[in-house]
């Protein structure tokens, strides 16, 4: 077929502490450059147990689909997320994708400067794709009540905002950013149960149908649309495929979203 590749892992793996062993590989070197070490230099290095925090992950997206990355706390979510993003660079495998990448981290944040700015973040104002992303991310209802709407400055001296305010600020931003690929780790944190629904589906489905989206999510709901599904159990993958598949497969899954 003619369809392009979004994000392609091939056979990836990675682990955290990679940086010890490449540092622990130069000592070795410099040791034996300086004639410190003779037969045996392999022994104390060979001790040295490195926890792979993800371990031969393989997914392929094409252009435009939906990826829910699921699993329970510390299962390596936001950790294949930083892969994607080149921050964790993988010890094995391959990595394939555009490069034009937007992020929206697992912890909101919010730099001094009004919301508008905030949501920007350096780039021009286009007023419909502006007001179509800020309509779903629920932004609108929340700009109304403010003294000067999305004008009005946040951070220092200016007012204080909810978590699921600064969430969907934080959402507003990666979306208006335009790029190829779309990571977003849990971006519905601190919104109630309606309002999270809306926005999955109003933003993230509809508005984003056309992009390659990575989400991490453990929602039931979320999964049932998503184009593909990986489920991740402390770095390994669970299953990798669509939700009939999984139901299919692994009938189990639910106990693996809880927490
Ligand atoms: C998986 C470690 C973390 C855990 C494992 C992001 C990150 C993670 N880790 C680091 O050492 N450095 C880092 O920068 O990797 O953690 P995760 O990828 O955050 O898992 P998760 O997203 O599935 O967890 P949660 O709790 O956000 O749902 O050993 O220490």
């Amino acid at each position: 077929s003619l369809t392009t590749v979004g994000l392609e892992m091939i056979n990836v793996s990675a682990s955290w502490d990679e940086g010890i062993v490449e540092l622990f590989e130069k000592i070795k070197r410099e040791n034996k450059a300086n004639g410190h070490l003779t037969g045996d230099d392999g022994l104390f290095f060979t001790n040295l147990y490195v926890t792979p925090v993800l371990k031969s992950i393989n997914l392929r997206l094409e252009e435009g689909m939906m990826l829910a990355v699921a699993g329970s706390t510390g299962s390596g979510k936001s950790s294949l997320l930083m892969m994607i993003l080149g921050e964790l660079v993988p010890s094995e495998g391959k990595i394939k994708h555009s490069g034009r990448v937007s992020y929206s981290p697992q912890t909101s944040w919010i730099m001094p400067g009004t919301i508008r700015d905030n949501i920007l973040f350096g780039l021009t104002y286009d007023e419909y794709r502006y007001t179509s992303i800020i309509r779903a991310c629920q932004l609108e209802e929340d700009f109304d009540l403010l003294p000067d709407k999305d004008k009005t400055p946040i951070a220092e001296g200016g007012v204080t905002l909810s978590g699921g305010q600064r969430a969907r600020i934080c959402l507003a931003r990666a979306v208006y950013k335009d790029a190829d690929l779309y990571l977003l780790d849990a971006p519905f944190t601190h919104l109630d149960i309606a309002t999270e629904k809306e926005i999955f589906d109003k933003c993230v489905c509809k508005l984003m149908a056309s992009k390659t989206r990575v989400v991490v999510t453990c929602k039931l709901e979320h999964l049932k649309r998503a184009d593909r599904i990986i489920l991740l159990h402390n770095g390994d993958c669970y299953f990798y495929g669509t939700f009939s598949e999984l139901q299919a497969q692994r009938p189990d899954f639910s106990s693996l979203l809880l927490g």
